[in-house]
């Protein structure tokens, strides 16, 4: 064995990191220049292997992310977090402490900048089949075809769920369905005329449709991992925050319906395939989100409980949104409608609808209650077409796992 071996496995205990060991000298220098002496010094210190000043490190970039708003903060400091991540990672793997280096290292995933996201990914990618080898050897390893661990089961009560719904609810016109959908029809009968389609039958090759409702395959390929989620009513509720927890921490919360008192916690609007590779190789982007010549701008996971509420909102690109496992609620209103619809005032919430459908306030809306809407119950294996502008809210009814694909015309984006 040699001196860069770890006890009891064949992996070399360093993790390599060679964008940070070409990039560091020209990062370090640009944090001074910043005036980030004091995280200068700790992470040279860092990188010499003291372990509490790449803590120290960590902590001074962490404030400087949360020093102003988001869109304010440097991406100076957000490389610095990623490399301070890296260099707390390297100790934790070289102790054999792996859910420890996964942690941080998604930590500066999910907080830090472009510049080492190479060098995290390939390390995460290093830890995690390190921990795979280590269950095996331990004979934890699940039996996947075995497994009833399901994340949805059958039961499902109609009667119950409809009570639960906004009113009126699936007593108008219905999405328009369709299988068997050309691109050709898709783009003439949907696309170019902002109508909204259920494509029932294009989701059945996906490696999704089976394993994701397989709780120890996602504890297998995710459960250390940490993920973003929100916990609350919904993002536009006082009591709303923000946590990050591991993916098994999450998924036990499904499991045990035990929603905090503020409300269920869900995984919205996150880019996790970028984060965890094994699940990006289960969904295949859908042909039609290259219609109009378009670029993909952000593939998105929505994953939670029963009962997740997302407002009425608007978005401004075109959408698929793929129910692969679960079913959800939604309703949709004409970009028409805006003005009838009260949009927040306040630019950041200016595409939510002051609206709430769940208690609609008919003396601050009279009118709300008789526009026109489109309405459906997704259902597992179905992708919704929402054209760009249209408002719509959604509500899960079961335990829920959606992919978001988002493209339009124009320029393309930087993550595809
Ligand atoms: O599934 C949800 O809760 C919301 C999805 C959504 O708003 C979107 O895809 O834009």
């Amino acid at each position: 064995m040699s001196s860069t071996t770890a006890p009891g496995g064949d992996s070399p205990s360093i993790l390599e990191t060679p964008t940070l060991d070409t990039e560091s000298r020209e990062l370090l220098h640009t944090i001074s220049e910043h005036g980030g002496y004091a995280y200068v010094s700790m992470a040279a210190m860092a990188a010499a292997g003291d372990f509490r000043a790449a803590e120290a490190a960590r902590e001074m970039a962490w404030e400087q992310l949360h020093s102003g708003p988001w869109h304010s903060v440097l991406p100076v400091w957000r490389d610095a977090y990623s490399m301070a991540c890296l260099h707390v990672a390297k100790h934790h793997y070289g102790n054999g402490e792996l859910k420890e280096a996964l942690r941080v290292l998604d930590m500066g995933i999910i907080m830090g900048g472009t510049l080492l996201v190479k060098d995290l990914h390939s390390a995460v990618d290093k830890v995690s089949e390190k921990a795979r080898n280590a269950k095996v050897c331990d004979g934890r390893c699940e039996d996947l075809e075995n497994s009833d661990h399901r994340l949805v089961g059958q039961e499902f009560n109609m009667t119950k769920v409809l009570q639960l719904l906004p009113v009126k609810s699936l007593t108008s016109k219905l999405v328009v369905k369709r299988s068997a959908l050309s691109l050709e029809q898709f783009l003439t009968d949907h696309y170019l005329s902002s109508s909204p389609v259920i494509i029932s039958d294009c989701m059945a090759h996906w490696p999704a449709k089976m394993k994701w409702n397989n709780i120890d395959y996602l504890l297998r390929v995710a459960g250390d991992r940490t993920v973003p989620v929100e916990v609350g009513k919904n993002y536009l509720c006082a009591e709303w925050k923000q946590e990050l927890i591991t993916f098994s921490e999450f998924l036990q919360r499904i499991k045990s319906n035990d929603y905090s008192p503020i409300g269920p916690t869900y995984l919205a609007q996150h880019p996790l395939f970028d984060q965890i590779s094994e699940l990006r190789k289960d969904i295949f982007i859908p042909d039609y989100c290259f219609t109009g010549g378009g670029e993909l701008r952000s593939l998105n996971a929505w994953f939670g409980p029963a009962g997740t509420v997302t407002p009425l909102h608007h978005d401004p690109h075109h959408n698929i949104l793929a129910q692969v496992i679960g079913k959800k609620y939604i309703r949709l209103y004409s970009a028409s409608l805006s003005e009838d619809l009260s949009p927040y005032p306040d630019t950041m919430l200016s595409n939510s609808s002051q609206v709430d459908l769940d208690d609609i306030d008919e003396r601050k809306f009279p009118k709300v209650a008789d526009l026109e809407f489109v309405d459906c119950i997704l259902e597992e294996g179905e992708m919704l077409y929402i054209p760009p502008k249209w408002w719509h809210y959604v509500r899960s009814l079961t335990p829920s796992c959606s992919v978001s694909f988002w493209w339009s015309e124009g320029e393309s984006s930087d993550a595809y």
